[in-house]
């Protein structure tokens, strides 16, 4: 088939594989963390040192992370399609382009980077941030947060994703529960105001699956790559 326009969205599950925890699973970060202290902006004015000690060890554990099957067979379904891929990613990992994704829109930011407060300058950051540390821009200190977006702040690039989605004859959900808006939306966007194929590829049903016209169950790893080979045969 000749999709022009694809959109992917991927989530937590499309890492699972690569030993990065989900948020909702069993042993999920939500049932050792009360999502309320490490991922709203009044949790970090609350415990600044906290929400820091949370993200230094994410940094950590993304350090030793490699992309699995799933991620590849994304990068090398952009690099052999003929027509347009976006991923949009809720994930603040990497794992899309260090397996070669180049169109990606990371929508809840990006692990990382670092965002100054004071002067608002986005940099890389791949280690420990402290809450005395100093912006390499501006000079202050304590103004460094990471460049994530917790509850209640607006996702990044979302008229760009509307855009997309608006425009995409087949959208892919990937390893997400379908419970954090605006992204638990953009199927029911793309049936009200678009045309595209519709299909969900995670491990359990998601909260939104019967919006999707196809669904799929069972491992990105093995779902993905399978679900590329399809497209790509076609
Ligand atoms: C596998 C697998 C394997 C496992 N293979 N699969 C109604 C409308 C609009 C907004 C709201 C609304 N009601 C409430 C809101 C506000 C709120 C919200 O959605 N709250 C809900 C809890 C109800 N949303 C917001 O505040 C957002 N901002 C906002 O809405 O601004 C206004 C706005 C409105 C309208 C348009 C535009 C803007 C911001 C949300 C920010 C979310 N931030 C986090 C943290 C990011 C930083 C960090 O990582 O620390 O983002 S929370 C967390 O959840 C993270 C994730 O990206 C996000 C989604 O989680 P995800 O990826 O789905 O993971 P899980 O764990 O939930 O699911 C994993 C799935 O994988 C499961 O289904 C498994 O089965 C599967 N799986 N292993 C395949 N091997």
């Amino acid at each position: 088939m000749g999709y022009g326009h694809i959109v992917i969205l991927t989530g937590a599950g499309i890492s699972a594989e690569s030993g990065l925890g989900t948020f909702r699973d069993k042993d999920g970060l939500w049932t050792r963390y009360n999502l309320e202290d490490v991922a709203t902006p009044e949790g970090f004015a609350r415990n600044p040192v906290f929400v820091h000690e949370f993200y230094n060890a994410r940094r950590a554990n993304l350090r030793d992370a490699r992309p699995n099957a799933a991620h590849e067979a994304l990068a090398r379904l952009e690099t052999a399609w003929p027509g347009d891929v976006l991923i949009v990613t809720q994930n603040v990992d990497d794992l899309h382009e260090q397996a070669g994704s180049r169109n990606v829109i990371h929508m809840h930011g990006e692990l990382s980077r670092i965002r100054c407060g004071a002067c608002e300058t986005v940099s890389e950051h791949r280690h420990d941030l402290f809450v005395d540390s100093e912006c390499a821009d501006c000079g202050v200190a304590g103004t460094l947060r990471p460049h994530v977006v917790w509850f209640g702040e607006m996702p990044l690039r979302m008229e760009e994703i509307f855009t997309a989605l608006d425009e995409c004859d087949l959208f892919v959900s990937i390893g997400t529960s379908g419970t954090v808006y605006p992204a638990a939306g953009f199927v029911a966007h793309v049936r009200r105001f678009g045309h595209a194929r519709t299909v969900e590829l995670n491990l359990d049903p998601s909260e939104g699956h019967s919006l999707f016209a196809e669904t799929r169950y069972g491992p990105a790893s093995e779902l993905v790559p399978a679900f590329v080979d399809e497209l790509l045969k076609a």
